[in-house]
Parts: C-alpha cells; sequence; structure tokens
C-alpha cells in the first residue's frame, strides 16, 4: 500500500540543519518548513479560506477534541468530512486532542486507557482513548492526524516522564492499529520525554519502529526557556528519520520558528499570530507593534512598511486603532490576516535562504531590524 503522505527532501542547508522539502498529500503538495495557521474549530478565526489561500497558506489545522464535542464529528462525516464542511481544499491536519483536553478539561484523570474528563460545557463524562482519537480523526477526514500523547508538564520528575513516554508509546501502537485509512490519511507519532535526553530517545526508537509516514515533537513550548528548546531540538531531531517529515507542535514566535528550522524541523503550528492580532499586537519587520496605543492614533503609515499584505497595503494604522477603540470586528480581521501572512512569508523567506545556502546571514540580518 502506497502511503497516504510522502514527504520529499529537497535539500539540506549547508552550515544548518535546516531542510528544504515537500510534503505531499491528498488535498496537494506543500513546500516545507512550513508554518500552519490554526483552526481549531474548523475556522481560522475571522478568515475566509480564500484569504487564507491567498496569503499562501498551505495547509491549516483543527482540533479534535472541540470538533469531537460541537458540533460532534458525525455530523462532519454527514458534511462530507472537514473540507467539504469549511470549504478548504488543501491539506488539513488534526491534532488528537489529549494536548486540549490536559489544558481545558475540568477533573481529567488519565489511566492506561485513556483520558476521563468532563466536558467543561455541560459537565458530561467524556473518555478520549487512543482508539477513539483515531475514530474522530478518521471520521473528520484530515489528511494528517495525531496518536493521542500526554503532554506532560516540562518539569516534571524523570520517573513521571519515563512512564508517561512508555505509555504515549503504547497509545501510539494502539492507534497505529485503529486507524481505518492509512491509505488516505497519514498518522503522525509524537516524540515526548520532557527535557531528558535518554526518555527523548526511547521516544523516538520506540515511535521510529512503527514507522508511522511522519513524526512530530511535542512537550516543547509549555513554559520552559528557548535556550532549553532548542538544547532539546538539538538532539531529539538527529534521533529521527530523514525521509519522514518532522513537525514540532505549538510553536510560532519568528525567532522560534527559524531556531527550528535550523534544527531539522519541517512543520509548525500555533495560535500565537491569530490571537495577539485579536488583541491589537502585530508582528512587524521591525518587532511587535501594539496598534491600539495612543502613538498611532494619527499615524497613517501601514503596520509594517516592509510588508505588501492586503492589510498593509490598503490600511493605515491609525484606521486599524479606530476599529479596535470602536470594537468594530473589521479591525482584528486585518491585523489576522497581517499577522498569518507575516508568518507566511518569513517561512517563504526562509525557505529561499535554505536554498541559496544563506540562512545564517538570512537569521542575523532579521534579528538586526525584529530585534
Ligand atoms: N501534544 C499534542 N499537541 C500539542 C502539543 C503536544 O505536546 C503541544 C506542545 N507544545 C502543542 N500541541 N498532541
Ligand atoms: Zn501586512
Amino acid at each position: 500500500m502506497e502511503p497516504a503522505i510522502k514527504y520529499r527532501l529537497i535539500k539540506t542547508e549547508k552550515d544548518t540543519g535546516a531542510r528544504l522539502g515537500e510534503l505531499i498529500t491528498p488535498h496537494g503538495t506543500f513546500p516545507t518548513p512550513m508554518f500552519m495557521p490554526v483552526g481549531t474549530q474548523a475556522t481560522v478565526k475571522s478568515l475566509a479560506p480564500e484569504e487564507l489561500d491567498e496569503m499562501g497558506a498551505g495547509v491549516i489545522l483543527a482540533n479534535t477534541y472541540h470538533l469531537w464535542l460541537q458540533p460532534g464529528e458525525d455530523l462532519v462525516k454527514e458534511a462530507g468530512g472537514l473540507h467539504r464542511f469549511m470549504n478548504w481544499q488543501k491539506p488539513i491536519l488534526t491534532d488528537s486532542g489529549g494536548f486540549q483536553v490536559f489544558s481545558l478539561a475540568e477533573n481529567r484523570n488519565i489511566t492506561e486507557e485513556g483520558v476521563h474528563f468532563k466536558n467543561p460545557a455541560n459537565g458530561d463524562r467524556m473518555f478520549l482513548s487512543p482508539e477513539k482519537a483515531m475514530q474522530i480523526e478518521n471520521d473528520l477526514g484530515p489528511d494528517i492526524m495525531m496518536s493521542l500523547d500526554e503532554c506532560p508538564p516540562f518539569f516534571e520528575s524523570y520517573d513521571y516522564i519515563k512512564h508517561s513516554v512508555e505509555r504515549t508509546s503504547r497509545w501510539a501502537e494502539r492507534g497505529l492499529k485503529a486507524h481505518a485509512n492509512p491509505d488516505w490519511q497519514g498518522l503522525f507519532g509524537i516524540v515526548q520525554g520532557a527535557g531528558y535526553e535518554d526518555l527523548r530517545r526511547q521516544s523516538a526508537h520506540d515511535l521510529v519502529s512503527m514507522d508511522f509516514p511522519g513524526y512530530s515533537i511535542g512537550g516543547l513550548s509549555v513554559g520552559e526557556s528557548k535556550a532549553e528548546m532548542n538544547r532539546v531540538l538539538d538532539f531529539t531531531a538527529p534521533m529521527l528519520p530523514t525521509n519522514k517529515p518532522r513537525y514540532l507542535m505549538g510553536v510560532g514566535s519568528p525567532d522560534s520558528l527559524i531556531d527550528g528550522v535550523m534544527r531539522g524541523i519541517d512543520m509548525f503550528d500555533c495560535v500565537l499570530p491569530t490571537r495577539i492580532a485579536r488583541r491589537g499586537t502585530c508582528m512587524t519587520s521591525h518587532g511587535r507593534l501594539t496598534v491600539k496605543n495612543a502613538k498611532y492614533a494619527r499615524d497613517f503609515s501601514p503596520i509594517d512598511d516592509q510588508c505588501d499584505c492586503y492589510t498593509c497595503r490598503n490600511y493605515t494604522r491609525a484606521y486599524i486603532r479606530h476599529l479596535f477603540k470602536a470594537d468594530e470586528s473589521f479591525g482584528l480581521r486585518l491585523t489576522s490576516y497581517h499577522n498569518l501572512y507575516f508568518l507566511l512569508h518569513l517561512m517563504q523567506k526562509v525557505r529561499e535562504a535554505i536554498m541559496a545556502d544563506n540562512l545564517l546571514d538570512f537569521r542575523a540580518n532579521f534579528f538586526e531590524e525584529y530585534g
């Protein structure tokens, strides 16, 4: 059987571990390294699919946990799957729900079988197992799905993390067995192990022996320092096969994206650009800008003078500040558009830098301005 998704490595940069490649999926091919906008509830908040397409988004993310609770995976399946339900015909990736259960649900209790928790909306008892996660993701119908994992706190004890990693490996194996559509949905294994090199190695070894079509690195960007995250990536990325894609989960600040790419990461996602946009904070080539500040009241220049996105070509800081002050939703649409465009184009420039073997120079120049 042909795998549902295939990674093609085009080149590895000379001076860093950065990889240029592409991921071929049933809904098309996207170049890597890639940043994936987050559409938790089957929508990237405030933006239309046509807008995401036009700004160069190659793949978007949705969440098993949220769509299971509302509107229910059976309804999405009845609609013809996520692509048809939300009118997005390019690749979709779903997270398995474990991470969201741990961070959002009340009274959660993790056992060997799975996770018991209360639905925060109505108090119903719920149970998420590796098999249940597969059934939901099979019904939702994304191109790429995630195994159910446990994302423990970074600074847990060695003993706790060891047991957690071993359970996450058993869950990955159970998920692999339960996955009904390996011919058209690619399932990733998620490497855990917090900051312990030998546990990351054990996790990677277990998952690689199960031969997933791709691997995620989880358990990072959960409160540890950036130096600590880079230290873990330095030893974890080389544990993964070079002919499969590598996805660093939940990372989306410009510096962490570049740091991840230099260590051989191919895919990233994060709510950061859209979340801060809704509060009026923009990523610009000169660093972050909070457009609500009084100093922009009469500033008729664009958010970012280096940016040629729809927002920056057509609207001023003063106007967008006014929209935020007046609580008009068009304001957060404009900042959301800009922030996603900013990260997608940063990654485009990163890919060009890898092609030209000058990622280190690019990085130095970028941070001279970004600060
Ligand atoms: N596991 C899963 N989803 C995630 C994470 C994880 O460890 C993270 C950690 N940054 C974000 N999203 N399944
Ligand atoms: Zn812009």
